[in-house]
């Protein structure tokens, strides 16, 4: 959304690119600029991010964690500002084509608004460098760790918006996220919900089933019950009994720049807002690195094709943490 010269904006980092569209394409830069401010600088501050045993265990037992500190009020209001303008775009504005999928109102029900886009991180800046924050990406690589690793390689996969507006937002309805990713194998994914305001019972704040990400069909999620994430109690209808009786959601009242981390098949959703405010949450999608793509299609609108059996690398799927990074 900032117009500057690739000298202005990276320096000595890598080469900064313009699409057709006439505007800067961030996808080329696969680091940090510094918008959010200057990362770690010795091995102790990179330390210092690390999961807690603690931490680890309990989303070993319920499938996420919450209430993790990442960005103060004013990165908020930076990113709030600069999601206003995402919010406002036009659909002739040249930025709409760098998005990967963008739905002003994804259920298609003016009572229940919930607008969703993928793909921001190609327009915007801040949104491009949130991906890089040390204090997700560490977390991220211990969690996605494999047996025996405490580390590993972290690659971005995409990033969301969930935008619900004030008095009419509409739900979230209740999934797993890698029911919509079998597209890229193995199942070694993760996700970040960012809340960019505190989300209450009121304003629709995300909800999960602890424990929920045990459940699988042989190896596989849930299947999807609803592409439009509007039928909230839809998943229900492909539940066991045992899940059924499981099935106890708990809210998670998430503080302005707090996290929920959760793991693949961890069912969550989010009730609507009917308070006076917006429910603005960013997420942030990653893979360990090594995933691969598991079909000769399109992954991602806008993209180039990967390859069933190929490894995800690439302009699009850059490496948001490499643990030799931390020395
Ligand atoms: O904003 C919401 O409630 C939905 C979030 C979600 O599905 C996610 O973080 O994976
Ligand atoms: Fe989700």
């Amino acid at each position: 959304m900032e117009q500057h010269s690739a000298q202005q904006l990276l320096g000595n980092k890598q080469p900064y690119e313009y699409k057709d569209c006439g505007i800067p394409d961030w996808s080329t830069v696969h680091s940090d600029t510094g918008s959010l401010g200057s990362g770690p600088n010795s091995k102790e501050e990179w330390n210092s991010f690390k999961l807690t045993d603690r931490e680890l265990n309990e989303f070993n037992r319920s499938g996420y964690i919450a209430n993790k500190e990442v960005l103060t009020a004013k990165q908020c209001d930076a990113i709030l500002s600069e999601y206003e303008k995402i919010l406002a775009l036009r659909s002739d504005s040249p930025e709409m084509s760098l998005f990967y999928e963008y739905h002003r109102n994804q259920s298609n029900d003016p009572d229940n608004v919930l607008m969703h886009a993928l793909g921001h991180w190609r327009v915007s800046r801040l949104f491009h460098d949130l991906i890089f924050h040390p204090k997700v990406t560490v977390a991220a690589s211990q969690l996605l760790a494999g047996v025996g690793e405490e580390l590993c390689k972290v690659r971005f996969w995409h990033d969301q918006l969930f935008a619900k507006p004030a008095k009419h937002g509409g739900v979230v309805a209740w999934h797993q996220d890698y029911s919509y990713w079998t597209r890229t194998v193995p199942m070694r994914h993760l996700t970040v919900h960012i809340a960019l305001e505190d989300q209450t019972l009121e304003n629709g704040c995300i909800h999960y089933i602890p424990g929920s990400h045990n459940w699988n069909r042989d190896g596989e999620p849930l299947p999807v019950t609803d592409f439009n994430f509007g039928d909230m109690e839809s998943i229900k209808t492909i539940l066991t009994d045992e899940e059924k009786a499981n099935f106890k959601p708990k809210p998670c009242l998430l503080k302005k720049g707090e996290v929920a981390i959760h793991h693949p098949l961890t069912v969550h959703g989010s009730y609507q807002n009917r308070s006076d405010n917006p429910r603005r949450a960013a997420v942030l999608n990653y893979f360990a690195d090594g995933v691969k793509s598991n079909t000769d299609e399109l992954l991602l609108d806008g993209t180039f094709k990967i390859g069933k059996g190929k490894r995800m690398d690439g302009q699009f799927y850059p490496i948001a943490f490499d643990p030799l990074s931390m020395t």
